[in-house]
């Protein structure tokens, strides 16, 4: 059978548990091929970011040429887009590729390093937010894109009011629910509260699950609903020991595996 093609465009975490690594063990979870463009690399370990380098936006723009001339894109999502330079890049190709797109708006690392230079937010909200199918993110986020401190459902209208089509505001293991908006309707969004440490890549799992169940068809409620039980699964079954730090989550692992690093 072929399988939905999805598309991380998004940096490269060495220690294995967010970014690019996150996404593509997400597409694997879900049913799909996972293809990347890759915007950087960090090293990076459990415990913090030591260092972070950018590729020029032209390897970016070349890796999309080569997934879309050959194999073609079902879904893709953005997570960490570290400079300007990159997102005008991947806007400009997007643009003139549309697809289905799940946008993270990335700005910091878990551990608090920054992921995206601060004079690329107003290009993301120019450039990246139109192209978006939905957009993602977490409260923190959602103040910036919005330029508010409002609550939660004002953010949502700002938000779309900027051009997405849909936001999906995170964070809601503290709420109760995420909150999905699609310019028409408020939807609550139910997410578990799950006991676990090894939350490394939480965001990551979420939206390019999120991005899976769009190339797989999911209408967008469903698709929320769907990437918020297998993020919270991910959580529940996260690979606690692996690192000093907050270890990695594990989408679609069986449950005996995270018993194994426990018990070790
Ligand atoms: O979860 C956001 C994120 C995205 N991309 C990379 C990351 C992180 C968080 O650590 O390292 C590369």
């Amino acid at each position: 059978m072929t399988p939905p093609r999805c598309l991380s465009i998004a940096t490269s975490d060495s220690g294995g548990g967010a970014g690019i690594q996150a996404d593509l063990k997400a597409f694997a979870a879900n049913g799909c091929h996972g293809m990347t463009a890759i915007a950087g690399v960090t090293a990076q370990n459990t415990t913090a970011i030591l260092a972070t380098y950018p590729l020029p936006a032209w390897v970016v723009t070349a890796q999309l040429e080569a997934v879309y001339d050959d194999i073609g894109v079902d879904a893709a999502k953005t997570g960490a887009l570290l400079s300007a330079d990159i997102i005008v890049a991947v806007a400009d190709f997007l643009s003139r590729h549309p697809t289905p797109l799940v946008v993270d708006p990335v700005l910091r690392a878990s551990t608090g390093a920054p992921l995206l230079d601060p004079d690329a937010v107003a290009v993301m909200i120019g450039s990246l937010l139109p192209l978006a199918t939905v957009v993602t993110p977490n409260l923190a986020e959602a103040h910036v894109l919005a330029g508010s401190d409002a609550d939660r459902r004002s953010l949502a209208e700002l938000i779309v009011a900027r051009g997405a089509h849909a936001v999906l505001i995170t964070g809601g293991e503290g709420e109760g629910s995420d909150l999905l908006f699609d310019g028409a309707e408020f939807l609550e969004i139910p997410v578990a509260w799950v006991e676990g440490s090894a939350t490394h890549g939480t965001g990551c799992t979420h939206s390019a699950t999120l991005a899976a169940s769009l190339a797989l068809g999911m209408p967008l409620a469903d698709a929320a609903r769907h990437a918020a039980d297998v993020t919270a699964a991910a959580i529940e079954h996260g690979f606690v020991g692996i690192g000093e730090g907050a270890g990695p989550v594990a989408v679609g692992q069986p449950s005996w595996a995270s018993q194994r690093v426990r018990t070790r």
